[in-house]
């Protein structure tokens, strides 16, 4: 991969000079001039196309020759798809899904493999496995607020949980619930250096997945902070060392968490401080009506440090068995503080220096600027307005606020680059406005905290992702805008549109953003992405260790490794290699009814050799990637003859690669 960072510059560097030269020729592109660095056909080609010089810098700047790699991967959520989308950067490919929340044949993963993580049951239910999620934000573990490329998380609205996907090998490893609420929104966020993986709790509801009527919203319905530990060696969060807040019923929304001066805080949004309930058919304001009525909502302030002593202290209670910090214990350990914050936020977005949070009001054409200095001054001096009616106290909104900033209509999310400028989009304008960041960190040429410029994007943007621009160093150079519609920008394939992500270039300072490069998604609705150097990743090849159970054989015994099947009275263990092109046994006869374990190792140290493995009729399909072991577990209930096979392409004898699983029924039938 590194050697081809020399060539890769190389080619931006060629690619600027054509752009140069290009523009400087008068943009005459027919011409015939001498100096021209354009091939003949190319400049035919820009020509027959009608291509302008923005789409030829475009096209050069994004274009990656076969065989070459990107600089950065973007992981996307895969919003109701329930999975996420690792897309490399500047190119726009999408690389691969990674299945979280939802069965994905290709990669085996919620048919039949023991190792998917997918079946964790929803709080309240019957133990009934829930087959999609919708994940919205995508979280990198980071060591001293950076990427560290080792770990990604993402929470699932729908349900109230939280995956921990491992980057060496792209596999989801585990599904966490709180068995607290079944939507969350403000997850996830982590930590600076991981500690904890925040998720923060939407749409109120009696906590524990109990029942309460409407009537009782004010007394029963409540909303939760979570904070998951996060075991960085084992790779696993703990639930048993995780706690959660208990907050009022307000809907919260996004969250961050602090860094450097504001580390061991987490700042959570809210709306519906209104506490509306709804029910149009009863003659009750809708929702949409009922939650906008106030000037103001909360910026929750919660100070996680304090939260984790007093867990410590054993000031919790247990509600299905998950550590909780009641409200009034909040209230009087000082952990819960409130900030006004205009009209139905958004996104909060710690700036990287980690002094400023940026609080998108949705139906406000301001970005609210805090400080955390601020908020801790105005938290010791008891600079309060008054408390909300669960006796939360709410800082001044003038002792908090640093500054406003006025982008447009619809403001959402916000990011932040290297050079100064933050970036929020504007969903009703669809547009990103770049505005500088009155932080002494940097020194833009405008003056702070002011508008810049307003780049239209195609169309109504949702978040953006800037390049590592969740960290205390943000790389800038690309940000990519995730829109909600596409309207009239690709061919129709019927009704359903794709969404289309946008790659902007905002390297120049100033007001010149260029949007480079339109990528249609036509199979999910990404939310959230974070934007990675791919030099920080350290991805496997291979599966390091090959074996089954986790035994560890030298490169002899791998090599060796024999098939075998071992019977007791109620299993049969299979313990099955595959290499290019059998599995070994070829046989396996069982009894109607009996208990199969299935270890299927592939045996392979040969990038891109992987196998797959299917028995046709049992709903089993998996995939095993060089190294790997895989274990299928089901019982024999359907008797009969099925022929199980490799499901990749791996070799000229792939269709050789094929075996037959006899289920021998209980009695024999009759002979006529
Ligand atoms: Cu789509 Cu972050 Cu769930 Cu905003 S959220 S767009
Ligand atoms: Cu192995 Cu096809």
């Amino acid at each position: 991969m590194r050697s081809f960072k020399l060539k890769r510059s190389m080619t931006l560097f060629m690619s600027g000079f054509f752009f140069v030269a290009f523009s400087f020729g008068s943009l005459a592109f027919g011409a015939e001039k001498k100096a021209d660095p354009l091939p003949t056909d190319a400049m035919a080609m820009v020509k027959q196309r009608q291509l302008s010089p923005d789409d030829v810098y475009a096209a050069v700047s994004t274009f990656m020759p076969s065989g070459k790699y990107d600089d950065y991967i973007m992981f996307a959520s895969g919003g109701h798809s329930g999975q996420v989308f690792a897309i490399g950067l500047p190119s726009m490919r999408v690389l691969r899904t990674i299945a979280v929340f939802t069965p994905e044949p290709w990669q085996g993963y919620g048919y039949g493999v023991k190792e998917s993580a997918i079946a964790n049951p929803v709080v309240g239910g019957d133990g009934e496995k829930i087959l999609w999620g919708d994940s919205h934000h995508p979280a990198l573990s980071e060591t001293k607020g950076e990427y560290d490329g080792q770990f990604l998380f993402i929470g699932d609205k729908a349900h109230g949980r939280v995956a921990v996907i491992d980057l060496r090998d792209y596999e989801t490893k585990q599904i966490v619930n709180s068995n607290l609420v079944h939507n969350d929104h403000g997850g996830c966020f982590v930590t600076p250096d991981t500690e904890y993986v925040i998720e923060g709790s939407q749409y109120a509801e009696p906590l524990g997945g109990v029942y309460a009527p409407l009537s009782e919203y004010k007394e029963k319905y409540r909303a939760a902070a979570v904070f998951w530990k996060f075991n960085r060696d084992k790779g696993r969060i703990e639930p048993e060392n995780s706690f959660a807040i208990e907050l009022p019923p307000y809907w919260q929304d996004l969250a961050d968490a602090g860094k450097g001066p504001s580390d061991g805080w987490a700042f959570f949004n809210s709306f519906n401080t209104e506490m509306a309930t709804g029910g149009i058919e009863e003659g009750n304001p809708p929702f949409e009506a009922g939650t906008t009525q106030h000037d103001m909502d909360y910026l929750h302030v919660i100070n996680w440090k304090k939260a984790e002593e007093v867990v410590r202290s054993g000031k919790t209670t247990l509600i299905n068995n998950f550590k909780v910090i009641s409200l009034q214990t909040a209230i009087d350990e000082g952990i819960l503080y409130f900030v006004p914050e205009p009209k139905s936020p958004h996104g909060v977005d710690v700036t990287p220096s980690g002094k400023y949070m940026v609080v998108a009001g949705k139906l406000d054409p301001h970005v609210t600027v805090f400080g955390i200095e601020k908020i801790k001054k105005a938290i010791a001096d008891k600079d309060f307005e008054g408390k909300d009616p669960f006796g939360v106290p709410i800082i001044r909104f003038d002792s908090a606020m640093v500054a406003q900033v006025e982008l447009g209509l619809g403001p959402l999310h916000t990011q932040f680059d290297n050079q100064g400028y933050a970036y929020t989009s504007l969903f009703l304008d669809s547009a990103i406005a770049r505005w500088t960041l009155g932080d002494d960190k940097f020194k833009t040429p405008e003056k702070p905290w002011t508008l810049v410029s307003k780049t239209p994007v195609q169309f109504n943007v949702g978040h953006i992702a800037a390049a590592e621009g969740d960290t205390v160093n943000p790389a800038g150079q690309y940000l990519v805008s995730l829109n909600k519609w596409s309207v009239d920008r690709f061919s129709h394939i019927g009704p359903l549109l794709p969404q289309n992500l946008q790659l902007l270039d905002i390297s120049k300072p100033g007001d010149s953003l260029r949007v480079m490069y339109d990528l249609p998604i036509g199979f999910g609705e990404p939310h959230y992405a974070q934007i990675i150097k791919i030099s920080r990743l350290k991805t496997w090849d291979i599966y390091p260790e090959v074996g089954w159970d986790a035994l560890k054989q030298s490169k002899a015994e791998v090599t060796a490794l024999q098939g075998r099947i071992e019977k007791s009275a109620d299993k049969v263990e299979i313990f099955m290699p595959a290499i290019r092109s059998h599995f070994d046994p070829e046989h396996v006869e069982v009894e109607e009814g009996q208990k199969v374990v299935w270890h299927i190792t592939n045996l392979e140290r040969t990038l891109d050799a992987t196998h797959g493995f299917s028995i046709n009729g049992y709903n089993i399909v998996a995939s095993i990637e060089p190294g790997e072991t895989v274990t299928v577990e089901f019982t024999a209930k359907r008797p009969g003859v099925y022929p199980f096979y490799c499901v990749e392409f791996c070799s000229a004898l792939h269709l050789e690669m094929t075996g037959y699983f006899l289920v021998k029924p209980k009695q024999a039938p009759a002979n006529s």
